[in-house]
């Protein structure tokens, strides 16, 4: 696997769910795989679960994992090509990510979204310049379309929860302060298309995803209607994806409170699971009395991220011997 952005990377989704079951089983099993290998973790970006499980199935194949905050432990780096950098970024991407691949073996990157410009976030910009100047192996730790770490962890939690063949899957919009990025409802809907799932998004007008990522999916803007009979609610805000109008790229367009997934929506569902990818704000995006309900899994969910990870790196890794 060259790098790791999409489902399609993967390969066969039930091979790849197998492969995670045997490393969830034996965690230590190729702990061999990585000798003398490096990975590099960069960060843009605030992160507790991704910074950590990365860490840890590196040094669960025997890695040597190194992290870098970008602007907190090194210089400010710029991202953009052409401009005379006469601001406060010292150092350009085009030296320091051929720096960074003279370092290691794989690189993992978290960068968010800038929301400002659709074409530029779209482009996926930050990360194909990691691609192509690095000479390495890439993953994506959530960049700006895309968050396939979280998204493998989240279908890797559904089939060890689900309780019939082909389970009711809905994801929701809900409300939060700020503007936050698409990456991971793009990456949910992407891989429960791929997946053996009833998939259902639900959002307010305007919060449309790009067409790339919605596939085939329902969409539902009814709520109430989208959640009767689901097995696993699934809650996430994100800002306005810019597909219907290219001005509201990255805006809040609603606030509205009865989104906020709570007893009453959970109600109309099949005693379904409730899951986010967490970070989540309390009482904003899920009510407590849900998260602290026995069908919240989002711990469960967030524990997966350990082995979602290790199977991307193991493969990285198999195709250098
Ligand atoms: C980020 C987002 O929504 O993309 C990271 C989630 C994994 N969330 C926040 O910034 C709160
Ligand atoms: N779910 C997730 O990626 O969390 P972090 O932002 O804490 O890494």
């Amino acid at each position: 696997m060259r790098s790791f952005f999409h489902v399609s990377d993967i390969g066969d989704l039930a091979a790849a769910l197998e492969e995670a079951k045997q490393v969830k089983a034996t965690p230590l099993a190729w702990k061999s795989l990585g000798q003398d290998k490096t990975i590099i973790l960069i960060f843009f970006n605030s992160s507790l679960r991704t910074r950590l499980s990365s860490q840890k199935a590196a040094l669960n194949l025997g890695m040597n994992p190194i992290v870098l905050n970008v602007g907190a432990d090194s210089w400010k780096l710029e991202t953009q090509l052409g401009v005379v950098m006469d601001g406060d970024k010292s150092e350009h991407l085009r030296e320091a990510i051929p720096v960074i691949g003279s370092y290691c073996d794989i690189i993992g990157v978290r960068s968010f979204a800038g929301l400002q410009d659709r074409s530029f976030d779209y482009a996926e910009t930050i990360l194909n310049q990691f691609i192509e100047y690095s000479g390495k192996p890439v993953i994506s730790l959530e960049s700006a379309t895309v968050h396939p770490c979280q998204a493998f962890a989240d279908l890797i939690t559904i089939e060890e929860y689900k309780t019939k063949r082909r389970p009711k899957v809905v994801m929701t919009w809900a409300p939060h302060p700020r503007a936050l990025p698409q990456a991971v409802p793009n990456s949910f809907a992407e891989w429960m298309n791929a997946a053996d799932v009833d998939f259902v998004i639900t959002q307010p007008e305007g919060y449309e995803l790009d067409p790339r990522f919605v596939g085939d999916a329902k969409v539902e803007y009814d709520q109430m209607k989208a959640l009767e009979g689901a097995d696993f609610v699934y809650a996430k805000n994100w800002s306005c994806p810019g597909v219907t109008n290219p001005d509201d790229y990255g805006k809040i367009l609603s606030k509205d409170m009865d989104w906020v997934v709570d007893a009453r929506h959970m109600a109309v569902t099949n005693d379904a699971y409730f899951m986010h990818c967490l970070p989540v704000r309390r009482n904003m995006i899920v009510s407590d009395e849900v998260i602290d309900s026995p069908r919240s899994i989002v711990i469960p969910e967030a524990a997966n991220r350990v082995v979602s990870a290790q199977v991307v790196m193991k493969r990285m890794l198999e195709d250098m011997l």
